[in-house]
């Protein structure tokens, strides 16, 4: 039987906003254009979803449920930065990724870079690491199968776990509404309500051929999934793997001369396993373990891909000046390299030859 987590951000944007501005915390926040315009609700804290406002709605209705509620635009860059982070921390558990969206991803941990076989203890763990690494909160549900993995995060938001387990799996479908069913949208939906399909245990009493008739080739899904049944794969995506080189310093350092120079030690060797497999990658991720063992990834989409030494070093010094580096003290530096492209398939690109810069 499979291991599925599927990890999907609590209130994704809003919850970013509310981080890098505390004025924001605890008070209804709208992400999306102003009320009066034609603009739609992006997402919305928790605190503005009591007052029924949701995704997709307009602007100027959620600012009559909710008058003091602070819009503010989205800025889609810091949403990717966590983004990034978020991968580069799934990538330390597997390579079987599937991500939907920004803020949700499907990971298969049947096999897992941990050799944990407990899927409950590595989302707990992936959700911790979270946290830590970006001030976020996620949801996380653990299943045999991607449908009810899904539904089991949604199940305890915000910063739930829920574990599906075979036995459990029929009570949670039974009173699933079919609205929450994969593949059922709003037509589909209504033509359930129509046929009298409200439940999961509404699916489970038709016959298979009544589906089909009812909703032609997903007629066949619904009744399989209805009854726990999704043999549909986590689909990797190789863009999504990463090439990493890390070292733990033999003492802790602050200098920023010497920890310049252990990157620089860090670029050369992963360039040249990069050039080895022929591969280059769009993002850079800066990783740095404190003395206290706290830890901080810092990630980077450039526009060519990266492979020498030089452009790797001068994204891995540009994210050092993000962390703490020169006012705590390190034990532990890596560099790592995702959003892979095989070199061999691609059109060949105008190198442009690349000279470290000193940190200044
Ligand atoms: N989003 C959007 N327009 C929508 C739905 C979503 O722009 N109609 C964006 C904003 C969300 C992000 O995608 O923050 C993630 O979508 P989710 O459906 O996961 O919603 P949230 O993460 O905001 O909230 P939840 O805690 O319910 O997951
Ligand atoms: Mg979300």
């Amino acid at each position: 039987m499979r291991k599925i987590i599927h990890i999907d951000m609590d209130a994704f944007y809003a919850s970013v906003e509310q981080r890098d501005n505390p004025e924001l915390r605890g008070k209804p926040v709208i992400v999306g254009g102003p009320p009066g315009s034609r603009s739609v609700v992006a997402t919305c804290s928790y605190e503005a979803r009591k007052f029924g406002i949701h995704s997709a709605m307009s602007s100027t209705r959620a600012h009559q449920l909710c008058p003091q509620a602070i819009f503010v635009p989205p800025r889609f860059r810091a949403y990717k930065d966590v983004s990034d982070i978020v991968r580069s921390i799934f990538l330390e558990y597997t390579d079987l990724i599937e991500p939907l969206s920004l803020d949700e991803a499907y990971l298969d941990v049947t096999v897992n870079k941990k050799n944990l076989c407990s899927a409950t203890l590595l989302a707990r763990e992936i959700l911790q690491q979270i946290k830590e690494r970006t001030g976020l909160t996620a949801s996380a549900g653990v299943s045999y199968n991607k449908f009810l993995a899904k539904v089991a995060s949604a199940y305890q938001k915000p910063h739930g776990l829920t574990v599906i387990t075979p036995e459990q799996a029929a009570g949670f479908i039974d009173k699933l509404p079919v609205g929450k069913f994969y593949g059922v949208g709003k037509v589909t939906e209504k033509a359930m309500f129509t046929a009298g399909i409200r439940t999961g245990a509404d699916l489970k009493k038709r016959e298979k051929w009544e589906l089909i008739k009812l909703f032609g080739k997903m007629g066949e899904f619904y009744y399989n999934i209805c009854r726990g049944v999704d043999e549909r794969p986590v689909v990797y995506d190789e863009n999504y793997k990463s090439v990493g080189r890390e070292i733990t310093l033999a003492e802790d350092v602050s200098d920023l001369e010497e920890i310049s120079a252990e990157l620089q030690e860090i670029a050369a060797d992963l360039s040249a396993t990069l050039q080895k497999k022929n591969i280059s990658g769009c993002c850079v991720t800066l990783k740095v373990k404190y003395e206290d063992f706290i830890l901080n990834t810092r990630s980077r989409t450039v526009e060519q891909p990266v492979q020498q030494a030089g452009q790797i070093l001068e994204n891995a010094l540009f994210l050092l000046r993000r962390t703490e580096a020169g006012r705590r003290k390190i034990r532990l530096l890596g560099i790592s390299v995702s959003g892979l492209i095989d070199n061999s398939t691609e059109l060949p690109r105008d190198e442009q030859l690349y000279l470290p810069f000193v940190f200044d």
